[in-house]
């Protein structure tokens, strides 16, 4: 009989965990010199990606940074990270979360770095996924790039965010 309800429990547990899926994935940020500076964990469902991002101390210079969801998840060029590609964009929109043209759908909220270079952030987004065609981890992933300086969420092209700093690839 407890096997029996063990048996029921398990099956009750796996059928819960089947209606509501949540794709993760982890892996490191890779900083300008090429080695890892942090770590980030991606949490998705249908719906919404859930960012969690940690920078080492010293990782990163202290204040605001830039950060958005680049196209190509290829940091193998540390230091420009250019090959990450532009933001993902499905819809051609402006870039920003203020431009009343936009956002694109790598726009994400700035990521603060304290005084001795760590930062620690949870950020979320309903324009992006892991899986699926259009998700994250499509045919040649993405990336999460931090920027240099802050964006202001509304100049063309990157929200005058200055140069890529560092850069996560999500595959
Ligand atoms: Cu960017």
């Amino acid at each position: 009989m407890k096997t029996f309800w063990l048996a029921a429990s398990l099956l009750f547990l796996v059928a819960s965990a089947q209606a509501q899926p949540v794709d993760t994935f982890e892996g490191p940020v890779i900083g300008p010199q090429g080695s890892p500076i942090g770590k980030i964990w991606v949490r998705s469902s249908e719906n919404a990606t859930v960012f969690r991002i940690r920078i080492d101390p010293g990782g990163l210079s202290p204040g605001w940074h830039g950060m958005h969801v680049h196209a190509v998840g290829d940091c193998s060029d540390p230091g420009r990270f250019e090959r990450a590609k532009g933001h993902v964009n499905f819809e051609n929109a402006r870039h920003g979360l203020l431009h009343p043209e936009g956002p694109e759908e790598g726009d994400l909220p700035n990521l603060f770095v304290n005084a001795d270079g760590s930062a620690n952030a949870e950020v979320s987004s309903e324009s992006v996924v892991l899986r699926g065609e259009l998700g994250l981890q499509d045919a040649d992933g993405s990336a999460l790039v931090i920027h240099a300086g802050e964006d202001d969420h509304l100049s063309q092209p990157i929200g005058n965010a200055g140069a890529r700093v560092a850069c996560a690839p999500v595959k």
